[in-house]
């Protein structure tokens, strides 16, 4: 991996960290109108799909999407205004944290329906195909998404049509307060039914943005050939509460020692340690980057800040076609 795409992908996790951290610090003092689910130790799934695509390919995530949208080039302005329900939003204010979308960049939208994302992104898959583009649509999605039926329809329907799908699963181990063997036997989601010829799965480790990157690249040079979708399953945790900020999160259903080992397994942790180890990141170099970040981060919590509320009488637009 050539040293530019390994700052790329530490650039990318650093910056949605410290968007993270300032959304979190900020939170309380209820500018923000709208409920928040933060990504705190998922970064690495979120910069390593993204940067395997390009501005054209589509993602569709869901409420935990702030790393998604900013990965795959939302703008960070649009974003901090959505989430202080601003006019400015790219959402136009209507939608909140969980619902983001900037379609210039390829991000067709968030939804904080569990799962709702996955027909969309099949369905986006179906379109490229129908239009006989080579781009790849990814949809994101937790293991709790995974529980749903509409999974297993929609990664039917992209075997049988060798869709051009990667699905990304973001296996954090909790839906809410429910671990995973409380809702699935085994851990093994590729048992339920996946036909191996056509469908490339991966269980890959989703706090090594390399590893993530490089399972990415490949199921995208897959679907670009018309081979078909993917399903890449990436175990991750998340480090903070399921909503809001730490204030808010109730406590006792998580084992203190799993969020420490997990805490010991942060992405942005290890991933400075590894290129600083080759060399590749040095002290001024990454205080660049920090000041770049800072800067860019406190002039979209200003613009928020100075933008305007929607308009009482837009209401109902966007409702229904116009
Ligand atoms: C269809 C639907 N069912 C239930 C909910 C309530 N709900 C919101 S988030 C969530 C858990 C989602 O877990 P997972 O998909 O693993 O994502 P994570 O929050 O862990 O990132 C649930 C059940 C919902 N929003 N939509």
């Amino acid at each position: 991996m050539k040293s530019e795409t390994m700052l790329a992908l530490y650039r990318s996790m650093l910056r949605i960290r410290r968007v993270q951290e300032r959304i979190e610090s900020l939170y309380l003092q209820d500018a923000m109108k709208t409920p928040v689910h933060l990504c705190i130790g998922q970064e690495a799934i979120a910069a390593g799909i993204c940067l395997a695509l390009e501005p054209d390919d589509s993602i569709q995530s869901n409420h935990r999407g702030h790393g998604h949208y900013l990965a795959k080039g939302g703008d960070l302005k649009a974003m901090i205004a959505e989430l202080h329900c601003k006019a400015t939003g790219c959402s136009g204010g209507f939608g909140g944290s969980m619902h983001l979308v900037d379609v210039a960049a390829g991000h067709l939208g968030s939804s904080s329906i569990v799962g709702g994302g996955i027909p969309i992104g099949t369905g986006i898959g179906l379109a490229m195909r129908m239009r006989r583009t080579s781009q790849v649509s990814v949809v994101f999605f937790g293991d709790g998404a995974a529980d749903e039926g509409v999974l297993y329809e929609s990664l039917n329907f992209a075997m049988l049509k060798r869709l051009s799908v990667i699905f990304v699963l973001e296996d954090n181990r909790w839906a809410v307060c429910s671990p995973r063997d409380s809702r699935q036997t085994g851990d093994n989601v590729f048992l339920r039914g996946a036909d191996p010829d056509r469908l490339f799965t991966a269980r890959l480790d989703g706090n090594d943005a390399e590893i993530v990157h490089e399972t990415a690249r490949a199921a995208v040079a897959r679907g670009r050939s018309g081979a078909g979708p993917s399903l890449l399953v990436c175990d991750t945790y998340r480090i903070m509460g399921h909503a809001g900020c730490k204030a808010q999160e109730p406590s006792g259903y998580r084992d203190a020692c799993e969020i420490d080992a997990w805490s010991d397994k942060c992405p942005v942790a290890l991933y400075r340690a590894k290129l600083a180890s080759r060399g590749i990141l040095d002290e001024p170099t990454e205080a660049a980057m920090e000041a770049t970040i800072a800067a860019e981060i406190t002039e979209a919590f200003d613009f928020a800040a100075q933008s305007p509320l929607p308009h009482d009488g837009d209401l109902h637009k966007h409702l229904f076609s116009e």
